[in-house]
């Protein structure tokens, strides 16, 4: 039994270029009839909210009722449940890991107060409820301005509630996702949304947004769950218990990285003769992950986010080379490998073998060009190196 409440995002930018939130509250069952289970009759051990930053992987089956640990959802199926991906990766230090670890903190402050742990971690006891935190509204077949959406839960009654954050509909905004995150989280305690602004559960994302406030406040809309005002910590407080063990510990997460990165240059060979086009191809192991790996030679460098670590050069003028590549890890920590070469003088072409790509004229040598760009040359240079 419950309501669903959307958080809806309007993708136009308000006047502090966050997105400019509206809500809708969408009426999936009856008015509920059961008394709320309140803490004092809920075990000591603290509720667990699992922020579940999808990995692509996971799909979600429609139920009856929500069951987090088996990815049960009254809400629908969906194969699979599309991977978090955000803005910020691609700037300078942000990493995943990143993202997901300051996101949680902030959501993690937002329930210090209340009975709550977070974790990044599917845990392995039930129940728990689970915020699943990727992909656009349209897997549920909502228009695109949705940010959000979960069972509101009155009375918390059910302790395994999957609600949802799309995170593609907030376009980056990291106070965006947040707000998201707690406002869905918190429905599936039993909080509506309220008039004030400085209240997580304020139907728009503003400034000032940023915690559970003590006071009444009227509510916005219909009211579901027969409150007419909502004091949102004293409600959560009133379903979750209040925290009361001492320092909380931080958001539960992966192991961090603490093993730098081994970087291997597989081609060329220290020592190698080279034509003046060739190939630098590098391997990169990683106990956690693998953030970037640059490849360095005669002045230039080439930076590449994925595998494969391979670097087209072109174009070098005769005489020594020295190659360097360097692994960057997910925690930030490097590792090198270097070699010298010689790049001989030019020898005279292979019939029928081009000796750049098309529109590399640009440049002037030593011509760099993307792997891609230089798939066809690669093969001439390796058949040329074979004769
Ligand atoms: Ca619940
Ligand atoms: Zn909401």
């Amino acid at each position: 039994m419950g309501l669903l409440a959307l958080l809806a995002v309007s993708l136009s930018e308000g006047p502090l270029g966050l997105p400019d939130l509206r809500h809708d509250i969408v009426p999936a069952y009856g008015a509920p009839a059961l008394a709320p289970v309140r803490a004092e009759d809920r075990a000591a051990q603290p509720a667990v909210l699992y922020l579940n930053f999808s990995d692509g992987t996971e799909t979600i089956a429609r139920a009856i009722s929500d069951d987090a640990s088996r990815n049960e959802s009254i809400i629908g199926a969906v194969d699979p449940f599309p991977e978090f991906r955000w803005q910020a990766f691609s700037s300078a230090g942000n990493t995943r890991p990143d993202v997901v670890r300051a996101i949680a903190e902030r959501a993690h402050r937002a329930f210090l107060s209340f009975n709550v742990v977070l974790t990044t971690v599917r845990p392995a006891d039930t129940p728990y409820t689970m915020v699943m935190i990727g992909g656009a509204p349209a897997v549920f077949g909502l228009p695109k301005d949705v940010a959000g959406l979960a069972p509101l839960d009155c009375g918390n009654r059910q302790p395994s509630d999957i609600v949802y954050a799309f995170s593609s509909a907030l376009e980056g905004a990291t106070h965006g996702l947040f707000v998201t995150i707690a406002q869905e989280a918190a429905h599936a305690y039993g909080l509506e949304h309220t008039t004030n602004r400085a209240d997580l559960m304020f139907p728009q994302v503003v400034p000032e947004q940023s915690s559970f406030p003590e006071e009444e406040y009227p509510l916005i809309g219909q009211p579901l769950c027969g409150r007419l005002t909502q004091s949102s910590h004293g409600l959560l407080v009133e379903t979750l218990g209040a925290w009361t063990d001492g320092e909380k510990p931080p958001p539960r997460g992966p192991p961090r990285d603490t093993t730098a990165p081994v970087i291997t240059i597989d081609e060329p060979l220290d020592g190698a003769v080279l034509p003046a086009d060739f190939v630098v191809r590098a391997s990169a192991e990683d106990d956690v992950g693998i953030r970037r790996v640059t490849i360095e030679a005669a002045g230039d460098h080439a930076t590449l986010e994925a595998p494969p670590y391979t670097w087209f050069i072109s174009r070098l003028p005769p005489g020594p080379v020295d190659i360097t590549v360097t692994a960057i890890d997910d925690a930030g920590q490097m590792a090198s490998a270097t070699v010298s070469a010689l790049v001989a003088a030019a020898a005279p072409e292979a019939p029928g073998c081009a000796t750049a790509p098309p529109g590399s004229g640009r440049n002037q040598a030593p011509f760099f060009a993307p792997f891609a760009a230089a798939t066809a040359i690669l093969a001439c240079v390796r058949r040329r190196r074979h004769l």
